[in-house]
């Protein structure tokens, strides 16, 4: 799968499969070279991580050419950056995502973590539907779910990806995924497919309302209406109709969690940010609302508000695609879409008592919207 994915140019989910590879066999012949060589070349926000791996792969052939090669690159165009060297703050700007200079990311010898999940013993048969589950947080979400033995309904609108999900987690982890390819800006979409749910996916347990994009970082008086429809429908109309759908089950059972994956940007508007930020204010006041509707139903409703998430296409679709403007990370260590998918995991195994009502999490790098250390990673 990580061979076609890469063949293809889907990268990061190269990456993603790779490293599972070394998950389950770390002696898996030429993996970290693989993975060292493809994750240099083309995923500049992993640079540190590309070191990482070709170090490791040093470790079987320390005469590989190429793989030294690689990694003299990456040492070169990278440059260091003394530990104790004072954070330099970025003042205020109009730009919260501008493109710095390629960055002094220290490369170091450390262990390689990828995406540490909780590993939690598999204590129940609860069933999670996550919105959005074809990339970035969704995905990170599914997985952590899947490794911890809930079931799941997967929706996203790329279907060969849901696909892939499905065919790994029932591989993997045996678990039983059903897909629900949907636009969530089409209300009958989203009615046919959660309206006829197999009767054994009909409780849902969990929802996690994911799916969600900005389109466009620019000021109010040119902002594209196109944009900003996308972005009301995706994220504020589209959370209404998963929710609307779900709920009445939960209130009939008098048990469930919503989750909604809110931003910092829905805590605290930013330069040009102006609706992307007005619709995680929606989500905010539409998460506050919700509990005050549910709680006496017995239903928790909380929210994550993350800052700045890579490993995600977060930036790509914001920049339309510019893969040059969409480079916003380089410069500082973002969170990672694992460190979202963990803090929705924690929030959905709190005991039914607990309901975290929203949980703020920032990279240490980034004080707040607009205040990011970009002195490098
Ligand atoms: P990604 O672009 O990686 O993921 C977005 C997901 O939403 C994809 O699975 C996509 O699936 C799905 N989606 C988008 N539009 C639709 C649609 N019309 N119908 C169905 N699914 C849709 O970005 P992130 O993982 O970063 O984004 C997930 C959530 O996190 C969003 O709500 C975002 O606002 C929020 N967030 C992101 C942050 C970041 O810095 N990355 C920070 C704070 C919050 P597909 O294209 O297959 O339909
Ligand atoms: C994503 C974080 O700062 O780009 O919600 O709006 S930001």
């Amino acid at each position: 799968m990580g061979d076609m994915a890469a063949e293809r140019g889907d990268y990061l989910f190269a990456k993603y499969c790779w490293d599972r590879v070394v998950e389950v066999e770390p002696n898996f012949p030429n993996i970290y070279r693989k993975l060292g060589l493809m994750t240099a070349e083309h995923l500049r926000d992993y640079r540190e991580t590309a070191a990482i791996y070709l170090h490791k792969a040093l470790e079987t052939n320390a005469h590989d050419a190429e793989v030294r090669a690689a990694l003299a690159q990456l040492v070169e165009g990278g440059g260091t950056k003394p530990a104790n060297e004072p954070a330099a703050q970025t003042p205020e700007t109009n730009e919260p995502t501008t493109n710095q200079p390629t960055t002094n990311q220290p490369i170091t010898n450390q262990p390689i973590t990828n995406q540490p999940i909780t590993s939690q013993p598999i204590t129940n048969n609860q069933l999670v539907l996550i919105t959005g589950a074809t990339s970035g947080i969704g995905r990170a979400t599914a997985e952590i779910f899947a490794r911890n033995g809930y079931r799941l309904i997967l929706t996203g609108r790329r279907v060969e990806r849901l696909v892939e999900l499905k065919n790994r987690f029932e591989a993997e982890f045996g678990t039983e995924v059903l897909l629900l390819p949907f636009d969530v800006r089409d209300p009958g979409a989203v009615e046919a497919a959660l309206a006829n749910l197999p009767e054994s996916f009909q409780n849902i347990d969990i929802l996690v309302n994911n799916a969600g994009l900005a389109k466009g970082l620019a000021p109010i008086h040119e902002g594209q209406l196109e944009h900003w429809e996308t972005m009301i429908d995706t994220n504020v109309k589209g959370l209404l109709y998963v929710t609307r759908l779900v709920t009445p089950g939960m209130v009939r059972r008098k048990s469930g969690h919503i989750i909604n994956v809110g931003s910092s940007a829905g805590k605290e508007a930013y330069p040009n940010g102006n609706v992307y930020c007005a619709t995680k204010f929606a989500v905010d006041a539409l998460t506050k609302s919700m509990r005050f509707d549910l709680h006496a139903h017995n239903i928790r409703v909380s929210q994550v508000s993350p800052g700045h998430v890579e490993e995600t296409e977060f930036a790509l679709n914001r920049f339309d695609g510019d893969a040059d403007r969409a480079k916003i990370y380089n410069d500082f260590q973002p969170l990672k879409s694992s460190d979202v998918a963990e803090a929705i995991y924690f929030m959905a195994t709190r005991p039914p008592h607990v309901n975290i009502q929203d949980l703020q999490l920032f990279a240490t790098q980034q004080a707040s919207s607009m205040v990011i250390d970009r002195s490098g990673r």
